[in-house]
């Protein structure tokens, strides 16, 4: 028995000693290759990548946009379930410079690609990024008529403004809007109705109003939340039965009404005290992952 277990030992010794030495060699030789690559690495482009410490290609397309837009999500959405990598490059509300150098006009979102001239308009983004045979076919299916998403979505969109645009200035973790300048361009936009007459003006007769009355829509508004709430909370259950799964929210598959239906939603997750109903919170969660695109949960207010 002993000898036996003896001889065994001797085999094992016999196979793991060359084993030993392989590993070594291979070790000694791949920080050989390691130093050896050192100096000829692009600055961007390591010889080998460990999963998961990638940084992003060379040539990676850009995305110029805000964080609260429902423009620039579809976009963003888009390359996330594409898996493509890209550069976002989030503009200040009151940049008017960088989209001008880019396509002649102040807007969002953008989207360039090396080489390629620059343009704007979310749904041809949307289209030239899912077109894109490099990061496989295409994903979206058309979009279809749901009338009683549009409709559903209506009754939200009132006190999602009026809930949404107050908190947009407010938030601390939105990147467009981290100087007093590029805030008070944004309210000075962006119209909200008159708290006394709930009439809302034209865009131009609003920024022609005195600073202190728009501030004064703004902060009613905020002081408001508990009412809009409390509106908007009645109309959420609406959804019920309309979203088909998780991940889709059209029962043929992920489509463009996942585009437009996501990048609608998204926003209510910025409102603390909104209560998704259990349909839209999975949905939320899981389009949130499946694109790449955190929700703004933790830094409601
Ligand atoms: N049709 C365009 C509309 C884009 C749009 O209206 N973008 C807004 C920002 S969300 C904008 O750039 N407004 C001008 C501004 O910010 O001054 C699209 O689908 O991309």
């Amino acid at each position: 028995m002993v000898g036996k277990e003896a001889a065994s030992l001797r085999n094992r010794r016999r196979i793991s000693s060359p084993s030993l030495l392989g590993a070594a060699t291979g070790l000694c030789a791949f920080g050989l290759f390691l130093f050896a690559s050192q100096p000829v690495l692009p600055r961007n482009g390591p010889a080998f990548v460990v999963a998961g410490s990638e940084n992003i290609p060379n040539g990676a397309p850009r995305l110029f946009g805000y964080d609260h837009s429902h423009y620039t999500l579809r976009c963003r959405m888009a390359l996330g379930l594409k898996k493509t990598p890209y550069r976002m490059i989030w503009v200040a509300e009151d940049d008017a410079e960088t989209p001008i150098s880019l396509v002649g006009k102040k807007i969002t979102p953008i989207i360039e690609y090396p080489g390629e001239v620059a343009f704007a308009d979310s749904l041809k983004i949307v289209a030239r990024v899912d077109a894109d045979t490099a990061f496989g076919p295409a994903l979206l299916l058309p979009g279809t008529e749901r009338p009683e998403v549009d409709a559903w979505i209506k009754q939200l969109s009132k006190p999602m403004r009026n809930l949404g645009r107050p908190r947009y200035i407010r938030s601390a973790v939105l990147p467009e809007f981290r100087s007093r300048s590029s805030r008070e361009r944004f309210v000075t936009t962006h119209p909200l109705p008159d708290p006394k007459t709930g009439v809302t003006l034209s865009k131009e007769d609003w920024a022609a109003l005195p600073k202190e009355k728009r501030d004064e829509a703004y902060d009613h508004y905020w002081s408001q939340s508990d009412e809009l709430l409390e509106q908007l909370n009645l109309a959420l259950p609406g959804v019920e039965g309309l979203i088909a799964k998780d991940s889709h929210v059209s029962s043929h598959g992920l489509s463009y009404d996942d585009i437009s239906f996501f990048s609608r939603l998204r926003g209510l997750t910025l409102i603390k005290g909104v209560k998704l109903p259990a349909s839209l919170e999975g949905y939320l969660a899981v389009m949130s992952e499946m694109t790449d695109i955190p929700l703004l949960t933790q830094a409601a207010i």
